[in-house]
């Protein structure tokens, strides 16, 4: 049986280096922190030491993405986790990885991996196993089912939720969609009002204050022709309520805006002018999933300014993991309204589902 040991600064890294070296089916059999110097002697480094063999016949295989189908990693777990257990009991008889999750039950270890294989920052998983660990009987952690329940709770708990656009009959509701460049905000207009309209018999009007680019009214035109809804353009905050008015007897009104950097307050200033104009009942926040956890922030961050009080997730379809989502909603302090799935209009989008979205977050559920 042939050792290698990877060193990488987190657990996570360690283990991708070790699954691109030795594949999937390589085994741990050690894990360590060790301090590196520094060039010149300035200061130390903490670096995680994992020793790995790509011989299956010894005790743990590195688990497999979180991405794959959630029905194979349904029958996986409870294998894994015995697998893993008996690990982690060699592992803590040299004392080896209690450094990295004192006072944890060792059953819970995997669960913790998991959460960084599902892109998970450290600190978060760190927390929400400790919470799993707080939160069940010490028997109750070598069940498998258990831990996925009180993992979905913890989960849950932190991701707040809003209901769909309030619209009622007969009154009229104002809502903006506004976000960074390219996330989806016009598809997700398009998709809500088809929605509003066809099933659920209400008339939603557009307007578009996305003027910069030529192709962006024309984006939208398109999609008011094919469901037969009315467009306004506002060209500048002074625009704003003769656009809205120039709808008619609507009982939503969708606004588009221009996508912005979170890097260009200007552009962000001038989006709250439109905003302040339209007095919009609800202000979405667009974030696309495939972001980094760092853009996400940053969107946040910076479109505080135009007041948002909900956040839309797009591009689950295509996210990764949903680790970073996660982190930031926390940080974010704004419920989700609606997740969408893909691009078909007006079919890929949902409203927001507490539990859904946690088992997504937790690899525990695909998307489609
Ligand atoms: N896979 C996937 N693609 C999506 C989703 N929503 C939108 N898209 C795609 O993302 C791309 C950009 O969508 P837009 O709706 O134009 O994005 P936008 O935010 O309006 O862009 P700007 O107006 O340029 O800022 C298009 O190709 C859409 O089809 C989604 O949920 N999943
Ligand atoms: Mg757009």
């Amino acid at each position: 049986m042939s050792l290698r040991t990877y060193r990488a600064g987190t657990m996570k890294e360690a283990l991708a280096q070790v699954r691109r070296d030795l594949g999937g089916s390589a085994v741990i059999l050690g894990t360590r922190e060790v301090r590196r110097r520094r060039l010149f002697g300035l200061g130390s480094r903490e670096l995680i030491e994992v020793t790995a063999s790509s011989d299956a016949s010894a005790s743990v295989a590195v688990p497999e993405s979180t991405a794959s189908p959630s029905g194979a990693l349904q029958a996986q777990f409870g294998e894994q986790l015995s697998r893993l257990h008996a690990m982690v009991e060699d592992l803590s008889k040299h004392g080896r990885i209690d450094h990295l999750l004192p006072d944890l039950p060792s059953e819970l270890v995997p669960t913790y991996s998991q959460l960084l294989e599902a892109e998970l920052p450290e600190v978060l998983a760190r927390r929400l196993v400790r919470y799993v660990a707080d939160r069940l009987e010490p028997e109750q952690v070598h069940r498998p089912e258990m831990v996925r329940d009180a993992l979905c709770d913890a989960v849950e708990s932190c991701v707040p939720i809003a209901p769909p656009i309030a619209a009622v009959s007969g009154t009229r509701r104002v809502v903006a969609l506004v976000g960074p460049t390219g996330v989806g905000k016009t598809t997700t207009v398009a998709k809500l009002a088809a929605n509003f309209k066809l099933a659920h018999g209400f008339r939603p009007g557009l307007v578009t204050v996305d003027t910069y680019r030529i192709a962006a009214v024309e984006q939208l035109r398109t999609y008011a022709e094919i469901i037969s809804l009315p467009l306004a353009v506002a060209n500048a905050p002074g625009e704003m309520r003769r656009a809205i008015d120039e709808l008619g007897d609507v009982d939503l009104v969708l606004i588009d805006t221009a996508g912005r950097s979170p890097r260009d307050e200007v552009k962000i200033r001038e989006l709250a002018d439109f905003l302040a104009a339209a007095q919009p009942d609800e202000v979405h926040l667009v974030l696309s999933a495939t972001a980094s956890e760092r853009s996400l922030r940053a969107a946040v961050e910076r479109f505080a300014l135009v007041q948002a009080d909900r956040l839309i997730l797009t591009k689950l379809d295509e996210a990764d993991g949903l680790g970073g989502v996660l982190s930031v909603l926390g940080q974010a302090d704004r419920p989700v309204s609606y997740l969408t799935t893909g691009q078909a209009v007006p079919d890929d989008i949902e409203p927001a589902n507490r539990t859904r979205l946690a088992r997504l977050i937790l690899g525990h559920e695909a998307v489609t």
